[in-house]
Parts: structure tokens; sequence; C-alpha cells
């Protein structure tokens, strides 16, 4: 990493100039920390994987030590810089007896959406600060997302294991840049669950075990999103109508109230998804599958994943 000398500049300089970049480009906050071992975390991950709690999703057992030092991911890494994105619609489905569609899959897959903003974030770093070098992650490599986005005061872990701030809630992605340029960096923020049970109580199928621990393999979730085989006849019954995702522990929770809506027109669905009623989504084709999905996160299960799901509530 070469810094231009013409800008020889404090790290706090650089630091505000990336974060109004970053709000420039459509981010809802940028926080900034040190690349460093996550000591907290490292127990915690270690226990929740020996628990099982990953359940079929194996990649999470893969690259223990990259996933809690991002100096072992990235060469010469300094500091990572975590980045929210807000996907908060402003209609939901209009039939309330139809199958239900998690908010963060209404629109455009957000992957290809935030890796266009982190690498123009990146470009925008190498042309006016200097020779930096980094790496863009959404969810695309063993990071912990929360766990970084909290560090660097954007919100806090909350009992249902999402980031979330008193500001906005919870309904955003994260997303960071790891890059060998020293920076200024933020503080974590304080924990405002207090004595609130809501998402605990609410989960349709308990899989907040403890305050702020999930139990991955019981989530609705990861049943209708992860698990490639059938889904077990145990938890029949038990979906709330959920066919890709589950917003339950978001939705209750007080914080989301602040919610404000996106303006980042890709995450808007296709006109016709939102209308759908339980009678079309029953009887779905793989036509219709391709044109409300199109560029969509929910593509990934393909058709035949979200006809099972949908089969499963039904039966
Ligand atoms: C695996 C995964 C899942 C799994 C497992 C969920 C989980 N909680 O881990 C499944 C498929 C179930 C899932 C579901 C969802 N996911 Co997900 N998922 C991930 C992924 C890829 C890894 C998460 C991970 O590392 N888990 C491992 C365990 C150990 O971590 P953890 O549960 O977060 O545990 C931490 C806390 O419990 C905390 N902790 C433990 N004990 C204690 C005690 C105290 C006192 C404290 C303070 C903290 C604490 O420490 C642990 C380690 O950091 C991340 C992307 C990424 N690369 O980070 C997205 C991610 C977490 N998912 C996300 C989303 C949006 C969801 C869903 C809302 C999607 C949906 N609507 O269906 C649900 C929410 C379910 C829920 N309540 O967690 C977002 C969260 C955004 C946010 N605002 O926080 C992420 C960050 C993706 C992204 N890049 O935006 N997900
Ligand atoms: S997403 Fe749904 S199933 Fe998963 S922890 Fe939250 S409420 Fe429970
Ligand atoms: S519902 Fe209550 S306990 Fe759960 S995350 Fe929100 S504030 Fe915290």
């Amino acid at each position: 990493m070469k810094v231009k000398l013409s800008q020889l500049n404090s790290k706090a300089t650089y630091s505000n100039l990336i974060k109004t970049e970053a709000k420039r480009l459509g981010f809802l906050s940028c926080g900034i920390s040190k690349a460093d071992f996550l000591e907290d975390e490292a127990p915690r991950l270690e226990k929740w994987l020996n628990n099982n709690m990953n359940g079929q999703m194996h990649y999470m057992e893969n690259h223990f030590d990259k996933r809690l030092d991002p100096t072992k991911l990235v060469d010469s890494s300094k500091s990572v810089v975590s980045l929210l994105l807000n996907y908060f619609p402003s209609e939901i489905q209009k039939d309330t007896t139809a199958p239900k569609l998690s908010k963060y899959a209404y629109g455009t897959d957000y992957h290809f959406i935030i890796k266009d903003k982190l690498k123009t974030l990146l470009q925008f770093i190498q042309e006016e600060i200097g020779e930096v070098s980094g790496r863009a992650f959404v969810d695309s490599a063993p990071v912990l997302d929360k766990a970084w986005a909290a560090k660097s005061g954007l919100g806090w872990i909350g009992k249902h294991s999402n980031l979330l701030t008193q500001q906005v809630g919870s309904f955003y992605f994260i997303a960071e840049l790891i890059i060998d340029l020293e920076l200024d960096y933020d503080s974590p923020t304080t924990d405002h669950c207090g004595s609130c049970t809501a998402c605990i109580d609410a989960c349709p199928t308990q899989a907040i075990v403890a305050p702020y621990v999930v139990d991955g393999s019981k989530c609705i979730s990861y049943f209708t999103i992860e698990l490639k085989e059938q889904i077990p006849t145990s938890v029949k019954g038990q979906f709330d109508d959920w066919m890709f995702g589950c917003d339950v522990c978001q939705d209750v929770c007080p914080w989301n109230r602040f919610s404000k809506q996106h303006s980042e027109p890709l995450f808007n669905p296709h006109p016709e998804l939102l209308s759908m009623t339980k009678k079309d989504w029953e009887e779905i084709t793989q036509d219709t599958f391709s044109k409300v999905f199109q560029k969509s996160a929910v593509k990934r299960t393909k058709f035949s994943g979200l006809t099972r799901n949908i089969r499963f509530l039904k039966e």
C-alpha cells in the first residue's frame, strides 16, 4: 500500500472520506475497525459449531481461523470497513393468507447490488487515497459480518442474533471491504434489548434457544433456503406460512417500528409479485417463477426448492 504523497493526511480524514462516499453510494452507514482476531467471538463460534447449530450448512465448519481473523483472509489487511444497505420495502404481500416471502428477497439479489457498490467504493479509495489493496465481501466468504458491524459501532447484536439499531431497526444487509490501509477506528454501541424477549417468544420453531443464540438448524430460514433435502415432518405445522426465509423475529422487534423505506430501485419487487394470491402460489409454474424472480435470491433454491416449500406448508 502506497499512500499518495500529495495527500499524506490523517487517518481521520481518510475515514471521513470513505464514510462520505459510502453514504453517496446509498449505504445506510459505514463503520471501521482494526483488522484483528475476534477474541470474544471465537468461543461462541466454536460452541455453536460443536452443538451442530449449523445443521447441514457445512460451509460454516470451514476456515475457522480465517473466519475469526481477517489478516489470515486478506494479506496485509489493516482495516475492516463495514457497510449496511437497507432493504425495508414500502409494501408487503397483499394476500395475508398467501405463503410468505421474506422481505429481503423481494427484489434483485443483494449480492449483485452490493458487490457493485463495494467495487465502486474500493476504486474511490484507490483514486482518492492511494494504492490501497483489499477485497470486497458480501456474505461470500468466511467473515463474521455482524460481529464486525457491531465492533464498528453500526448497531448491536440483538437477542435474535441480528444486528439492529435504535434509528432504523434491523432490515438491512451487511457487507465489508477488508483493506491494507490504516484508518481511524470506531467503537461499539450499547445493547438496547433490555428485558425484552419479543423475538424469543414469537419464534415459530423456538430456534432462539437462548438470548443471542440462534440454533441455525431450527430456523425456518434454514429449512426453506439452506436445506437441500426433504424438510423433516417433525417441524410440520410450525412454519407460520413462511415459504422462503422468515421475518418473524424482526417483525416483532420494537426497534423495527423505526424501519425506513429503502431507496434502492433494484430492491423493488417484480410488479406482479406482491399481488400473487395463495392460489397463485400453490399453482405457480416454472414460467411464472422465472418471471417474478428473474434476478432474485429466490432463484438459488430453484423452482423445485420453492415448490417443495409451498407443498410442505399445504400438505
Ligand atoms: C449462516 C447464516 C444464517 C443461518 C444461521 C443464522 C445465524 N444466526 O447464524 C440461517 C440460514 C438460519 C440464517 C438466517 C437468517 N439470516 Co443469515 N446469515 C448467515 C451467515 C452466512 C453467517 C452467520 C454466522 O456466522 N453464524 C454463526 C454463528 C456463531 O453466529 P451468530 O448466530 O451470529 O452468533 C453470534 C451471536 O450469537 C453472538 N453471541 C453469542 N452469544 C452471545 C452472548 C452475548 C451476551 C452477546 C452480546 C452475543 C452473543 O456471538 C456469535 C458469534 O458472533 C451471515 C453472513 C455472514 N457471512 O456473516 C448471514 C446473515 C447473518 N444473515 C442475515 C439475514 C438477513 C438472515 C435472515 C433475517 C434471513 C431471513 N429473513 O430469513 C435470517 C435471520 C435468522 C436469525 N434470527 O438469525 C444477515 C443479517 C443482517 C443483520 N441485520 O444482522 C447476514 C449478516 C447476511 C448479510 N450479509 O447481510 N442465516
Ligand atoms: S427467522 Fe424465524 S425461525 Fe428463524 S429465528 Fe427468527 S423467528 Fe425464528
Ligand atoms: S425483539 Fe426485543 S429482545 Fe429481540 S432483538 Fe428486538 S429488542 Fe432485542
